[in-house]
């Protein structure tokens, strides 16, 4: 069995951290004023990782550096690219590197060319996308586009609602790009009702197409445009397009496969954004653009793949976040981009981390004895700087952030970006060096204990020149490897997601619960009795 805690560099780590965990970054600063210039990872002389204030020196770098190598990072690495089964508890290779790989890369796994499968489906993506957009592709009365409504849930509606927000100084004008996920019906019902359905087309996006809340939407959306049109099932040609891997299921639902995108079962749910699940994206901003976020994407996925692990920013990065939550004990981990587009970012982030490493068993089946994978949260500043800051500089939990920012404002208006930037600075400055609420306020009798930042809190600061499409994808696969490096090191596996597969099976026997109608039946504890008895008094 493999016990990560046995490792040479954990052990070390461990007595590592009792050395260095009371030290002060004030302190480290002062005598090693350098670090900012050795702490710091370029990446295309344009994204800019300082790692400088983090509570570490070279020896706690060089002995996550090891703990990688004793963890086999470099031959995992090399498994995913090349399209191992290391998604084993489902017996599937981890593809999404695929999704943006060049059209002349070669990658044939389990027979498959992979990289002409994903090429094709992309040049299909690229000829519906453009008639949308020129309004070439008409609805059922002859009219254009102008509303595009992406259903699904989850992987299926995180990462391109996040993009599409991202990049939303790239849309089309006066080409609408809506997410219902939500089996709420106010979700759908308050999107469409003020569309025309006439002008309206939905994306039915689902891997597997079975999922409850997405299928739900889906004959609703069905219903929906069906009235509109005297019921003519021709309609549905014009006004519905699926993206999924089960064409089977697509065309029981009406949807002629035609109009159907299909990826593969090698692609995660929440790594799927770069698939045929991004057609929403490619529609808002066009295949070009779309082109560029991929060009993006697999530019870092060079980076991790080549770059030596001391100058590899996924790396680097999923070592410091080792470093905080399995040995000074951070249960949490904040991502706060400085830009109000990015704010479905940490959203999108907080699935494809909680889902991939929130895991207790290890590759071996044994229950882990360390900890996995952190809480992920985070909202944009400086919004958040008004509301929960406060507990991350004076609060009892350590929480370790990455402060994200771009030079170039996407909207320039007047001094906000200045201003913007100015808060993005001073927020990691107070919370690495602390300080007191006023200058000389110590001397000031109404002076409190209260006034007092003790800083310490550690932070990465991530500065881009601007967010275009291709940034957007370095980040996201800086993210999505730095992801895969923890699952390595933490001997989870991160591409299974039985916990969310829970939710679908439960909620479909207490359906069954409220259909069968009799309390008198119900077969759960006393609680979840009385809980489905009461609500089906009542709803
Ligand atoms: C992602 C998860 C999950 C999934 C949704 C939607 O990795 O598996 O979030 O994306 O449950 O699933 P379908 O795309 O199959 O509807």
């Amino acid at each position: 069995m493999k016990d990560i805690t046995q490792f040479t560099a954990w052990k070390a780590l461990q007595a590592h951290y009792d050395e260095i965990k009371d030290a002060q970054l004030k302190d480290i600063f002062a005598k090693d004023p350098q670090r900012a210039t050795r702490y710091v990872i370029e990446f295309e002389n344009n994204l800019y990782l300082d790692y400088s204030k983090n509570r570490i020196n070279d020896k706690t770098i060089a002995l996550l550096l090891q703990l990688a190598e004793e963890a086999g990072l470099k031959n995992a690495i090399e498994d995913m690219f090349n399209g191992v089964h290391i998604n084993q508890t489902e017996n599937r290779a981890v593809l999404h590197t695929a999704l943006r790989a060049p059209k002349d890369a070669q990658l044939v796994v389990d027979g498959q060319d992979v990289i002409k499968d994903v090429h094709e489906v992309l040049d299909k993506m690229a000829a519906f996308a453009n008639k949308v957009r020129s309004g070439e592709w008409k609805g059922y009365t002859g009219k254009p586009i102008k509303n595009v409504i992406n259903v699904g849930i989850g992987g299926s509606d995180l990462g391109p609602k996040m993009a599409c927000e991202a990049l939303k100084p790239f849309a089309k004008k006066g080409l609408h790009v809506y997410f219902v996920s939500n089996i709420d019906g106010f979700h759908m019902i308050d999107t469409v009702n003020e569309l025309n359905p006439e002008e309206t087309l939905f994306i039915i996006a689902s891997k597997t197409f079975t999922t409850m809340e997405t299928m739900t939407n889906a004959n609703t959306a069905k219903e929906w445009i069906l009235r509109a049109f005297n019921n003519d099932a021709a309609a549905i040609a014009k006004h519905f397009v699926a993206v999924s891997t089960a064409a089977k299921e697509v065309s029981d639902f009406g949807i002629d496969t035609n109009n159907m995108f299909g990826f593969w079962n090698w692609v995660g749910g929440r790594y799927s954004l770069d698939s045929a699940i991004g057609l929403p994206i490619m529609i808002q901003i066009g295949p070009e653009n779309f082109t560029k976020m991929l060009e993006g994407f697999h530019a870092m996925d060079e980076h991790f793949r080549k770059t030596p692990f001391n100058k590899n920013m996924p790396v680097i990065m999923a070592l410091l976040g080792i470093w905080y939550n399995n040995f000074f004990g951070a249960q949490t981990y904040a991502i706060l981009p400085y830009d109000q587009s990015m704010h479905r970012f940490s959203a999108h982030l907080q699935q494809v981390d909680m889902e991939s490493n929130g895991k207790y068993i290890t590759k071996d089946n044994n229950e882990v004895k360390w900890q996995t994978g952190p809480i992920i949260w985070g909202e944009p500043g400086t919004n958040g700087q008004h509301s929960f800051y406060q507990l991350l500089h004076q609060g009892t939990k350590l929480i370790p952030a990455d402060f994200i920012g771009f030079c170039k404002s996407q909207t320039p208006t007047g001094d906000h970006h200045k201003k913007l930037l100015a808060n993005f600075v001073a927020q990691t400055e107070a919370l690495a060096f602390g300080g007191i609420f006023e200058e000389g306020a110590t001397k000031n009798p109404a002076f409190k204990p209260h006034m007092i930042f003790q800083g310490n809190r550690p932070t990465n600061t991530l500065i881009a020149d601007e967010l275009t499409p291709r940034m957007l994808g370095i980040l996201m696969a800086l993210y999505e490897q730095k992801i895969f490096v923890q699952g390595v090191i933490w001997n989870v596996f991160s591409f299974d997601q039985w916990g969310v597969q829970l939710g679908k099976v439960l909620a479909k026997n207490v359906l069954k619960d409220f259909d069968a109608n009799d309390p008198a039946k119900l077969a759960h504890d006393a609680s979840t009795n009385a809980i489905i008895t009461r609500l089906m008094e009542r709803m």
